[in-house]
């Protein structure tokens, strides 16, 4: 009989582990002519525990030493996708952080979607990365997707788990293929080196590692970052990646079209993308200038010479200001900048966006924050500064910067909504 499935799985000291995966595997699979590969390279009792599966179980194990080790994980997978016979072959992680209950479900997958890889996606809708211990681990993980994307698989994002070490691919595409991996990311090298015309993504939940420690160390990252910059040399990377309409993932499925931009070419397309932002910032620099001029206008040139002297005192409403004239030049300062922002949004940073609100509140609206923005940084240095002992000049810089992204966020959501875009 030729076997359907087999289950490639990479071990390293994972003595507890692997019993509990075999029974588990070997329910989820019961009834498909299947068979596991173990390829080990531990230095504790798991190559026993494997040959005491062997007798119950269609198990077989490839244990490596001295220098058959020197790839590493990924240079095991590729020996036991070599040395299987089965017509799919399934990856997995020995320590139960991948499902093999899943398995059935990518088979299916493959074979209905006549798929040549099918990914098990931490970040598809209704997967789950929850196994990554910590945050650490988690902002590390979407760092290296988020890396692999830009210099690799392009910018835009048809593939949530390019990383996953839990997938199935069918033997024909990596049968004579010439797979050089290192580190953990063989699916990234067979999905770049091997280019599948078709890949199916499918959720599942990343649960947490039965027992056991995880290999995964600094060391490691390094060897991830050698990995994708060798990819990126070696590997000649067409403009249109896949073809249209060859990515069948599950849930939302992204724009078709060039999927592999240059770094370049990715930053460009990023920048354009936020030249609103961009405008935003200048007219608010611009604001500066104009308020120290109207500060300078009218408490220092002799321009405004009816103005009450510099130093003069005035008491209004029980509260004496000791020089009125500085306070109507910073109201005036203040002023003037509102009023350029104002114009150059409305006719410039924000020019295609006029029709939301009515002149006249926008144009209320948008003194509002701006008072609102000065408080929101004061409030900020006023807190950090004296209370977590914060030095005043920081927390000044990150009042401004939260006041700064209030206000953006205040007027580009709000004041300057977009509208809803024509059909
Ligand atoms: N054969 C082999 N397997 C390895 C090696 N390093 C890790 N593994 C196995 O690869 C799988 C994933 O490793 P793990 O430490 O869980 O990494 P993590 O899931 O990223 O924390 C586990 O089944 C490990 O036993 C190695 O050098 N050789
Ligand atoms: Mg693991």
């Amino acid at each position: 009989m030729t076997l359907l499935l087999s289950v490639v799985i990479p071990t390293k000291n994972e003595q507890e582990n692997v019993a509990p995966l075999v029974e588990r595997l070997h329910a989820a699979l019961r009834g498909l002519p299947y068979e596991i590969v173990f390829v080990d390279d531990s230095d504790d009792e798991t190559p026993q525990a494997i040959r005491g599966l062997a007798g119950s179980y269609p198990v077989r194990l490839i244990a490596r030493s001295g220098k058959e080790r020197s790839g590493g994980l990924a240079g095991a997978v590729v020996e036991g996708m070599k040395r299987s016979e089965g017509e799919y072959i399934c990856v997995l992680d020995a320590d139960l952080q991948h499902p093999p209950d899943q398995i059935q479900g990518l088979l299916i997958k493959a074979r209905e979607g006549e798929a040549d890889m099918v990914i098990a996606s931490r970040y598809r809708q209704g997967g789950s990365p929850e196994g990554l211990d910590g945050w650490r681990r988690n902002a590390i993980s979407r760092a290296c997707k988020w890396l692999a994307h830009v210099l690799l698989l392009g910018a835009d994002r048809r593939l949530s788990d390019p990383l996953s070490g839990f997938f199935l691919v069918r033997r024909s595409l990596v049968a004579s293929s010439n797979l050089r991996p290192i580190g953990y990311k063989i699916g990234l090298e067979i999905l770049v080196r091997l280019q599948p015309r078709q890949v199916a993504e499918m959720p599942y939940e990343f649960a947490v590692r039965q027992s056991g420690r995880s290999k995964a160390s600094l060391r490691e990252g390094a060897v991830f970052l050698a990995h994708l910059l060798r990819l990126r040399r070696e590997v000649p990377r067409p403009r249109s990646l896949p073809q249209s309409g060859s990515l069948a993932v599950e849930g939302k499925q992204g724009s078709d079209g060039a999927a592999t931009l240059s770094l370049r070419e990715y930053v460009i397309a990023k920048l354009k993308g936020s030249t609103t932002f961009v405008k935003f910032a200048i007219v608010g620099s611009l604001g500066y200038l104009v308020n120290q001029f109207f500060l300078f206008l009218v408490y220092d040139s002799p321009v405004l010479w009816f103005l009450p002297a510099k130093g003069t005192s005035v008491t209004i409403l029980f509260v004496t200001y000791t020089d009125v004239r500085l306070l109507i030049a910073i109201v005036a300062g203040v002023e003037a900048a509102i009023l350029s922002n104002f114009f150059w949004h409305n006719i410039w940073t924000f020019t295609d966006r006029t029709e939301r609100l009515p002149m006249p509140l926008r144009f209320v609206t948008f003194h509002l924050t701006s008072i609102g923005s000065p408080i929101i940084s004061g409030t900020t240095v006023a807190i950090l500064a004296p209370r977590f002992g914060v030095n005043v000049y920081l927390a000044n810089s990150l009042g401004i910067a939260l006041g700064m992204f209030c206000n953006w966020v205040w007027n580009a959501q709000v004041i300057w909504r977009k509208g809803k875009e024509p059909l």
